[in-house]
């Protein structure tokens, strides 16, 4: 079924108000007032197209850090995302337990992920061998960087749901690098879709940097999971255009004429200059979108400011089902 052209601009709304979010982030970093964020500018295509292909509410996700504009797609705000950042108590990922981008959102059945990467993936698998054994006809998706790739618990996931064919797609967001490594040096093959053929399914390479592509990608893999034909896994190729994190100088492991180079696939102007040519979108209204991201974000930012932190008598409450008498 072909996107209709709202959803399409919905779909371009979403990854603009996402990379603006984003970029106050790293504003607010760089102003001190908060202490870390880890960036999805450059995802905000394969992460949008992929989220819009799950029914929200119904199906399952299970994302990872870099999933900011997927997050926006599933309902998440910008408050909620910004308190977190800022370590405030009514954001809904942990109530500031968690690290931020350690994402989930209960009423959007999303789950969180630990700390090491590719653990979400046997949490994917598991959920979906119980959707199988629950006879329901929801879908897990899960996304994962191409380095964790590497990880046994990728390979221990993909595998337990190719051998009990169940409804889960494997996304994995080819951004080039993990951290300083390069993709050369975490795989000797073409990348992760040429691992699934090893463990007997189906890999598909998406460019992940045109979001009605992996729109439809998705898609078919979502609905072939439906129809309990299996798991799917798809690699969007993209590239990361910011450093790992706040904490990271990419500097000391790629030269600057190689992210000027990928600024020419951005995937925010790919998908404006797309519909501007079907005259789906005018520059004007462009320039609209532009001014109510600013404002919708500063408003979000002063919101999340003025939200109360935590009261340190609740420091161990939400980690604990009981209350621990240390003493
Ligand atoms: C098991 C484990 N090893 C190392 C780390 C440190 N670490 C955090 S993110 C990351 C890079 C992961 O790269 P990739 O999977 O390509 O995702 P990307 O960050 O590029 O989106 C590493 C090594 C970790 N969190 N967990
Ligand atoms: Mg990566």
């Amino acid at each position: 079924m072909s996107l209709s052209n709202e959803k399409k601009k919905e779909m371009f709304w979403i990854m603009l108000l996402s990379r603006r979010l984003d970029e106050r982030a790293w504003v607010l970093h760089r102003q001190g007032k908060i202490a870390f964020h880890i960036s999805g500018i450059g995802q905000e295509a394969a992460q949008v197209g992929a989220a819009s292909a799950i029914t929200k509410g119904k199906d399952w996700l299970v994302p990872y850090y870099r999933d900011l504009a997927m997050m926006i797609a599933m309902g998440m705000t910008p408050a909620e995302f910004l308190m977190s950042l800022f370590g405030k108590a009514a954001e809904p990922t942990s109530g500031a337990r968690q690290m931020p981008s350690h994402f989930s959102l209960k009423r959007a059945n999303i789950v969180s992920h630990s700390a090491p990467v590719a653990t979400q993936s046997p949490h994917a698998a598991g959920i979906a061998l119980g959707i199988k054994m629950d006879k329901s006809d929801q879908v897990v998706l899960t996304t994962i960087g191409e380095g964790a790739t590497s990880q046994g618990e990728w390979y221990e996931a993909v595998n337990f749901a190719a051998v009990h064919t169940l409804p889960v797609v494997f996304l994995v967001e080819n951004n080039q690098y993990a951290i300083s490594v390069p993709q050369k040096l975490q795989m000797a093959v073409s990348g992760a879709a040429e691992k699934a053929c090893g463990l007997g399914l189906e890999g598909i390479k998406v460019d992940g940097t045109q979001v009605f592509k992996v729109h439809q990608t998705v898609l078919d893999a979502v609905v072939k999971a439906r129809q309990g034909e299996g798991p799917t896994v798809i690699e969007a190729e993209m590239y990361r255009l910011t450093p790992h994190s706040s904490d990271d100088d990419d500097r000391s492991y790629r030269t600057r004429e190689e992210v000027e180079r990928h600024k020419k696939k951005d995937p925010i102007i790919l998908a404006k200059n797309h519909l501007l040519s079907e005259g789906l979108l005018s520059e004007e209204e462009y320039q609209t979108l532009e001014e109510k991201a600013k404002s919708q974000v500063d408003d979000a930012v002063k919101a999340a400011q003025q939200a109360p932190f935590p009261k340190g008598e609740t420091a161990a409450s939400p980690v604990y089902a009981q209350e621990v008498n240390h003493g």
